[in-house]
């Protein structure tokens, strides 16, 4: 009993945590994606009585979080806390650097997000850390505050958060998939041209589908701030004409992540759909797949090169709705992201990744997690995979590496992005042909095939 609690005691000293068990099943680690809190438009149309100077919040001007934003992320931050911290006891009461790794694309509103969020988690005056040790004993400082590393690349090679990071190759890709017969009869159809045709007279620019959402982004953000003088200042303004291209701009996303009603939606014998996901979705899945082989395969391992995995215990992401989205596309679910509507995800909407090493048949399991938005709670959404059993919160993590494997990039993705689409004529037969017999092994479950 007295070593029981010097134990306990050492534990909560050191704030290492214990660990977390479902029945057979063990945690072993968390991976978080999730995407800013409120913001600012990041940019909007000529004609806009609302420019860059009616944005004054989160150090003023386009695309910042508002305090809004990080609230709801600090909101995320205390979910977070209360579930890993007080209910799992997985991850440790105050921070422990090697544990958790932070990675947030080089935005403004995505570094922003995660110290709101980090701040909830590890930040508070509650005992948890200790002051002169976890920071500065000093007036002036918060007390509790301990700031946490977050961690960036490059925006413009950061293929894994941005899905607008430079690359010729999704350009190309995206420039054939809108002469598919799919989506250029939805370009052409009358609804589609009296929308853009009518934004085109009222914006003061030539609206098509690529830049559509500037300007459902734009209105849906002067709805919350400005939503008072927005009908009087923005004379043409109405909830219909922005209910309809707000519709017709989710149908765009859709095509935009590789989802399409024609499968497989073969162009010049290119597979638009596949290469889509590949090169949209298909970094960040495979990141997490790797993580979690790694995190494997260093069980029990004391080589140098598992010391940083098998310490770390919460890989986090922190980016943007069109990153929820690929990663929902590239796995098939993103009627996930706003229900029932669809759309892109909402403001600090979070995916949480769970491996699990179930101890009595040693093999290893994945639970998917998903936060819709500040407010909601955390809800399974596991059973939404194709091949995940339908009444189980748990699915063996073979169907997410199937997943990451179809749509892994052809070539590394730096790489990838820099090659000619028609330079090769790959046999697009055999991705069609592959992608079939997976999505048909995945719906009948027969992974003993591959
Ligand atoms: C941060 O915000 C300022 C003001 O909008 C902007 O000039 C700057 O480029 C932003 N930086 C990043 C990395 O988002
Ligand atoms: C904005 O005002 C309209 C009515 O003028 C209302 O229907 C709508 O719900 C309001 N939107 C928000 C976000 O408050
Ligand atoms: C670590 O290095 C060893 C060789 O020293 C290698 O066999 C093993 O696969 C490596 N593990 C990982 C996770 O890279
Ligand atoms: C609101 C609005 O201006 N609607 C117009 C959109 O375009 C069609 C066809 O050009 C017009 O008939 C509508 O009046």
């Amino acid at each position: 009993m007295v070593s029981a609690i010097s134990v306990l005691a050492l534990l909560a000293l050191t704030g290492l945590a214990t660990t977390y068990s479902d029945g057979t099943k063990e945690l072993i680690f968390v991976q978080t994606l999730w995407r800013h809190g409120d913001r600012s438009p990041t940019k909007t149309f000529p004609t806009d009585p609302y420019q860059e100077d009616a944005w004054t919040f989160g150090g003023g001007g386009w695309g910042q979080l508002s305090p809004t934003g990080m609230r709801q992320h600090y909101n995320l931050g205390k979910m977070l806390r209360n579930r890993y911290v007080n209910d799992y006891k997985f991850f440790p009461t105050k921070y422990n650097a090697k544990q958790i790794y932070v990675r947030s694309t080089d935005v403004n509103r995505t570094i922003i997000s995660a110290m709101s969020n980090l701040l909830s988690q590890y930040g508070q005056d509650d005992g948890s850390s200790t002051p002169g040790v976890d920071y500065p004993d000093i007036t002036g400082w918060p007390k509790g505050y301990v700031p946490i590393a977050v961690h960036t690349v490059d925006d413009d090679t950061d293929h894994l958060g941005n899905m607008e990071a430079t690359c010729p190759f999704r350009s190309q890709v995206w420039e054939l998939a809108k002469t598919s017969d799919e989506v250029n009869n939805f370009i052409n159809s009358e609804k589609v041209q009296t929308v853009l045709g009518n934004l085109t007279k009222f914006t003061g620019q030539t609206v098509d589908i690529d830049n559509l959402w500037i300007i459902t982004n734009a209105l849906y953000i002067e709805q919350i701030y400005f939503n008072d003088t927005l009908r009087t200042k923005n004379t043409w303004f109405t909830d219909d004409l922005y209910a309809q291209a707000d519709a017709i701009n989710d149908q765009v996303q859709l095509y935009q992540n590789g989802i399409f009603k024609t499968i497989p939606n073969v162009v010049k014998g290119h597979d638009v759909g596949v290469l889509t996901r590949k090169v949209r979705g298909g970094p960040i899945l495979n990141d997490m797949v790797m993580h979690m082989n790694i995190k494997l395969s260093c069980q029990g391992q004391s080589t140098p090169n598992c010391t940083w995995i098998n310490n770390l215990k919460n890989y986090v992401y922190s980016a943007h709705d069109t990153t929820i989205y690929a990663f929902f596309s590239a796995l098939l679910i993103e009627e996930y992201a706003v229900k029932p509507s669809g759309g892109y995800p909402l403001y600090s909407a979070a995916v949480l990744l769970e491996l699990y090493m179930d101890h009595a048949d040693n093999k290893p399991y994945f639970k998917m997690i998903y936060h819709e938005q500040d407010g909601s709670g955390f809800k399974v959404i596991t059973m939404g995979i194709q091949g995940c059993p339908t009444d189980n919160d748990y699915c063996s993590l073979d169907i997410l590496r199937t997943f990451a494997q179809t749509i892994n990039p052809d070539q590394p993705i730096d790489q990838w992005c820099y090659t000619d689409l028609d330079s090769k004529h790959a046999g697009i037969t055999t991705v069609s042909m592959l992608l079939v017999a997976v999505i048909l092994a995945v719906q009948n479950n027969f992974f003993e095939l591959f």
